[in-house]
């Protein structure tokens, strides 16, 4: 029995004529078969589309093109000047992939990707990406990593790369050469978008093309008139990231992204699906989602055999085939096609009974035929209303030849013999441009010359769509940012009088304040992914708005409160729900505006500290890479301090992780007017002096009193992550350092006056805003002094800081010893660190603190253990202390301890 919801529910009102439906369409299965009964189906879905009768889409469709040849539009292009300008960028990527290997070998270099999608980013560049002249941001083009070599040999051709530039593909040391793949970072004014990590360059796409609608809709900037267009293997949709927010592009309906997948049916190892149909797949999932989806699987000579396909025997026999042997077909003959593809249906033989071998071997696949896929990108860049899917099936390895065209090992081939190369010279007809004894180690790179039909076709196409690209850098139209008066700040440096505060709050207060900053606020991106009430911002809800493109549909259950659930097309607040990944790929459009439109906008992504680096790492390392400015807070940080949440929650490690991110300035403030004046600094140096960092801040949620700001506080070293917070208590027989982060202030502070009161030490106190800061400053000037021996010698920051003052220094922090541990090799004195190693508890905070021995009493005895082993003090004197304050020595968490 099958059951379906609608019809077991759904009254009968005329059974008899629901029968005759039945009979009727069962007589056709009967006498006219399966194909012919799919077929009337659709008509009649068709026919009920057409007259309005709601119906819901199904999810697949016939393993056949999705435009029809006959609404194909004209073809605007010059078809044998395209082919001869592909022959020569295919060629010319060959050449410096072969060249850079015949260098070092080894050195890597994709030749197969390319090969198999040249024609899709041809059709793209020669008739519907629009560049930036004019001051327009144009298109948002996401390339497929691995198809970098295509993209350096075009513009190679446009003149915007030289032979010198192509023979430092993969030389980038000493001489700036180009990237293995696209980044930003090492070729600034080239690349917009790293794509090479699989999986994050679709998930970006998405959110770059929302977060350009919240740019219009906001009035921020215009961006009606640019499209994303986003490239993806079929193997890399294999990737969470890839497929997990479609339903984002398709609830949006942003009609302004185009995703293209190259479905050459291979990745890496071998087939995507060898017992599957990817494209299939696929589209299943991306129409389910609400996509509108184009498929280009055949080109243009099949369409005859289609045309004679009145018993839908072809069209089934394609459906029914699989990818492997897909696969198989394209290294077959022409013979082995006819007997193992056609042949088994005399129907099919006889199809192509007039072809001969080798037109079976040349029968396309639709991803190599640009008409076809001009019809697909201009059906997708007219279409309204939802993202557009083009699923385009290609061969790995195209016009490589044997050897390489969809053989499993193609991905991984990087040099060729000379047998290779001249079969590729002769298939792309290149005999009178590449000499016949070229040299095979540096085969020769191929330009037209100046003024040749081919060379004029290509600039020309270029210059009426706006100039060359990829091209990256957003000063050609930058749109000033006005910073912030200094009130914000101010208030932070005020503190917090007689009430208690965490830094979380004292960070929500500072960004609605600046929301607020007339000529600024409008920057400001706050983003959440559904955590506002944990980090207090609730309050922004009703304040700022919550970015919604359709508004509020509906009056919210608490709209009679003050902080009532307000969404609005004009929203600020980006609430992103649950996705850390959709969220840092939103932060990440929003960081990287300043340079793919011209305008800096401020994003604030406040999150879970433990689900920031450690969730999505590979995204930040991109957002590096994208040179992406803006401000990355890691909320409920601290192993102790966020009590009760237990072992996922708890980090103590996020600045550790951040660490290892170059251009990130990890901090981790203790009081509101720590976190005022390196937000105050960050805003100058990301959007005034143009520096390509980001900020990672690490705010806790335990209340306590905020300081203000001592009035010779001083900002450069808190900056530069260390400075005094207060000096030694007077009259004591021995000195000590102690250095906390962040809420480890509370127990530090009390330290001191333990250690001033019980045990006649006195201890200066310092608080280390940033142990990263620290220890990059020191490794530069370390370097200095090791190349430079001649000159005076240098002293790291961190040295200098410390260098006044006398006995053991130690630290503590709610993150684990490692963080502290980065200065030690240039403290200059004896340095001890404690921290919070191993996983977190679910407890109070008191007792979390005891757990992992960072409480005021273990900094004292940590400090007296030091000064005894300086020979300062007795041992007996920590031995008593121990006992004094009651502290637990068995071990209970091995992990904590190093034993493990
Ligand atoms: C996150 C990630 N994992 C693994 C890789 C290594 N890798 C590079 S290319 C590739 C296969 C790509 O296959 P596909 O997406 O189908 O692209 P094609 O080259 O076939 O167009 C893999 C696994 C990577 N670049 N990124
Ligand atoms: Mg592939």
């Amino acid at each position: 029995m099958l059951f379906d919801g609608f019809n077991e529910q759904t009254p009968d009102v005329d059974p008899e004529e629901t029968d005759e439906w039945v009979q009727s369409f069962a007589a056709v299965v009967e006498e006219r078969g399966k194909n012919r009964a799919r077929f009337l189906i659709r008509r009649l879905m068709t026919a009920a589309r057409q007259l309005q009768v709601d119906f819901p889409a199904t999810v697949s469709s016939p393993y056949i093109n999705t435009i029809a040849p006959d609404d194909e539009p004209w073809f605007p292009g010059d078809e044998y000047i395209e082919r001869r300008l592909r022959a020569f960028i295919r060629w010319n990527a060959v050449a410096m992939v072969t060249h850079a290997n015949t260098w070092a070998d080894g050195i890597g270099g994709h030749l197969s990707t390319f090969a198999s999608s040249a024609a899709l980013y041809d059709v793209g560049f020669n008739h519907f990406w629009r560049g930036k002249d004019d001051g327009k941001p144009g298109d948002h083009i996401y390339i497929q990593g691995h198809a970098a070599p295509g993209i350096y040999a075009r513009a190679y051709l446009d003149g915007r790369l030289n032979d010198d530039d192509l023979d430092h593909f993969r030389r980038e040391i000493g001489r700036s050469g180009l990237s293995s793949y696209p980044h930003p970072r090492l070729m600034p004014s080239f690349w917009e978008y790293p794509t090479v990590s699989m999986g994050l360059g679709p998930i970006s796409a998405i959110y770059h093309a929302r977060f350009n609608r919240y740019l219009h809709h906001r009035r921020v900037d215009d961006t009606s008139e640019s499209k994303i267009w986003a490239f993806v293997g079929d193997g890399e949709t294999d990737e969470p990231e890839t497929l997990g927010a479609l339903h984002l592009a398709a609830r949006e309906r942003l009609d302004n992204l185009i995703f293209v997948v190259n479905c050459n049916l291979q990745r890496l190892d071998g087939p995507v699906r060898g017992n599957g149909k990817i494209i299939q797949e696929l589209e299943a999932n991306f129409r389910g989602s609400g996509w509108n989806v184009i498929k280009v699987i055949w080109g243009g000579r099949w369409d005859e055999l289609l045309a004679q396909d009145v018993d839908g025997v072809l069209a089934n026999k394609m459906l029914e085939t699989v990818d492997g042997e897909y696969q198989r077909y394209s290294v077959e003959s022409g013979a082995y096609i006819r007997e193992h593809f056609f042949g088994p249906d005399p129907r099919l033989r006889q199809m192509v009974e007039d072809l001969s071998d080798e037109d079976l071997e040349q029968l396309p696949r639709g991803g190599h035929d640009y008409k076809k896929l001009y019809a697909a990108y201009h059906a997708a860049a007219e279409h309204e209303g939802s993202p557009t899917v083009i699923l385009t099936k290609t061969v790995k390895g195209w016009t490589l030849g044997p050897d390489l065209e969809a053989r499993n090992a193609t991905h991984q081939i990087k040099k060729l013999s000379r047998e290779q190369l001249s079969i590729i010279r002769t298939r792309l007809h290149l005999e009178s441009e590449i000499p016949e004894d070229f040299d095979t180690d540096r085969p020769p790179y191929y330009r037209p010359a100046e003024g040749s039909d081919e060379l004029e076709y290509l600039l020309a196409r270029r210059r009426e769509l706006g100039g060359p690209l990829p091209a990256r850098d957003g000063s050609w139209r930058r749109k000033p940012l006005p910073l912030p008066s200094s009130k914000p700040f101010e208030e932070m440096g005020a503190g917090s009088g007689g009430q208690q505060v965490s830094t979380t709050m004292a960070f929500t207060r500072l960004l609605r304040a600046l929301t607020r900053e007339e000529g600024f606020g409008e920057r400001v991106v706050p983003i959440i992914p559904d955590e506002a009430r944990t980090f207090g911002m609730d309050s922004l809800f009703r304040e700022i708005g919550i970015y919604a493109s359709q508004g509020q549909l509906y009056e919210p259950v608490d709209h009679d409160l003050l902080l009532s659930y307000s969404e609005r097309q004009d929203g600020q607040l980006l609430e992103e729900g649950i996705t850390e990944a959709g969220a840092l790929a939103s932060f990440t459009a929003a960081a990287t505006s300043y340079a793919t439109r011209g305008v800096p906008m401020v994003p604030f992504y406040t999150f879970y500290s433990m689900f920031g680096f450690q969730r999505v790492g590979d995204a930040i390392w991109s957002l590096a890479d994208m040179r992406g400015r803006g401000f990355l807070v890691g909320a409920t940080a601290g192993r102790t301090t966020l009590m009760g949440e237990g072992l996922q929650h708890q980090d103590g490690h996020s600045l550790l992780l951040a660490s290892a991110v170059p251009p990130c300035q990890a901090y981790d403030p203790a009081f509101a007017y720590e976190l005022g004046v390196i937000v105050e600094d960050g805003l100058k140096r990301m959007f005034v002096d143009n520096e390509d960092i980001f900020y990672y801040l690490a705010v806790y949620n335990e209340n306590y009193l905020q300081p203000a700001a001592p009035s010779d506080l001083d900002r450069d070293a808190l900056l530069a992550g260390l400075y005094r917070f207060a000096a030694a208590p007077s009259d004591h027989s021995c000195d000590a350092t102690i250095i906390f982060s962040g809420p480890a202030q509370a127990a530090a502070r009390s330290a001191v006056a333990l250690l001033a009161e019980n045990h006649g030490v006195g201890a200066d106190l310092w608080s280390a805003t940033s142990f990263k800061a620290l220890r990059d400053e020191a490794l530069s000037v370390e370097r200095q002094n090791l190349l430079h021996p001649e000159d005076p010698v240098r002293v790291p920051f961190v040295t200098s800081q410390l260098g006044g003052g006398t006995g053991p220094v130690v630290a503590v922090t709610d993150f684990m010893r490692s963080v502290p541990d980065q200065i030690s090799r240039w403290v200059g004195r004896d340095y001890a660190s404690l921290g919070t190693d191993g996983f977190g508890r679910s407890d109070t905070r008191e007792r979390l603190r005891e757990h992992f021995e960072v409480t005021a009493e273990h900094i004292v005895v940590c400090v007296l253990a030091r000064l005894a082993a300086l020979g300062h003090c007795e041992r007996s004197v920590v031995n008593d202390a121990i006992q004094h304050y009651g502290l637990a020595t068995e071990i209970v968490d091995p992990w904590s301890t190093g034993v493990y």
